[in-house]
């Protein structure tokens, strides 16, 4: 640990008060540059906890950074997770509320209904289209505590990967028959296109995202418990949005999602 006694505590601490004030923050390395992954990650889990401390359930998990050109872009060869919590979904119905977040951005994404735990080291796609119940469309929005989204690895994912809010559309559909790879989906704001994709820019096939994402948590004896939501990751980059506008995606047989910002 290069970290000393409570500075742990001290950087969650940092983070949610960014949050909860809607503010942007310096990134954690400009302090501490020689954050590993491993002490990244725990600093996340803290932050979580502390969310439960305060109420929040923990409902699930995303994944982020799973396409190449992303992964690309910051120079890393892995993917990355977070924990969702019940206080980040947003009925499809309610308004996301623009004043609540500091610099959001909208992603299209699968989420991942599972019904049995799941938990291992050699976890493959087939082990958890078995586990999964349903498959709906998803948006995620991102919303980084740091200056102007910029961040290093380890700053994200002590920032529990920006999660900020998800919104699940009223489509799920069992994984069985659907080609979740060559699934295309069109995301528009305010009925303009705004990106393309397929499910396939997500490490190749959403099911092989949330694979890797267990198999890291079976390395620390963790994994997917029944009921848990997964958001697999983002199908194309992510678009800013601002009160007034309405994000829609559109998936091809898996129905669509949206929400509209106050
Ligand atoms: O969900 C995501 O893909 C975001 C992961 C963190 C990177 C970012 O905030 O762009
Ligand atoms: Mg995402």
């Amino acid at each position: 640990m290069n970290l000393t006694q409570g500075v742990d505590t001290e950087i969650v601490d940092y983070l949610l008060s960014a949050e909860k004030e809607c503010r942007e923050v310096v990134k954690i390395t400009d302090q501490y540059p020689n954050l590993t992954f491993e002490e990244a990650y725990a600093i996340q889990e803290k932050l979580i906890q502390r969310k439960e401390q305060e109420g929040a359930r923990r409902i699930g998990l995303k994944l982020g950074l799973t396409s190449k050109p992303k992964q690309e872009m910051m120079g890393v060869h892995e993917a990355i997770y977070g924990y969702l919590t019940d206080d980040m979904l947003v009925p499809e119905w309610r308004p996301v509320e623009f004043n609540k977040l500091i610099h959001p951005k909208a992603e299209p994404e699968i989420a991942f209904f599972i019904a049995e735990d799941l938990q291992g080291t050699n976890i493959t796609a087939a082990d958890v289209l078995r586990v999964t119940q349903y498959v709906a469309p998803a948006i995620e929005i991102i919303d980084s505590r740091y200056l102007n989204f910029k961040f290093t690895l380890t700053d994200v994912i002590a920032d529990n990967c920006s999660s900020s809010r998800f919104i699940v559309g009223n489509k799920w559909l069992s994984p069985i028959g659907l080609d979740l790879a060559g699934l295309g989906m069109v995301m528009s704001k305010n009925g303009e296109v705004a990106t393309v994709g397929a499910g396939a820019a997500v490490l190749g096939h959403p099911a092989t995202s949330v694979a890797w994402a267990v198999n890291k948590l079976g390395a620390i004896g963790k994994g997917l418990r029944k009921g848990d939501v997964v958001l697999s990751g983002a199908i194309s980059e992510a678009i800013m949005f601002e009160p007034g506008d309405t994000i829609a995606v559109q998936f091809a047989e898996l129905g669509s999602v949206s929400f509209s910002c106050k």
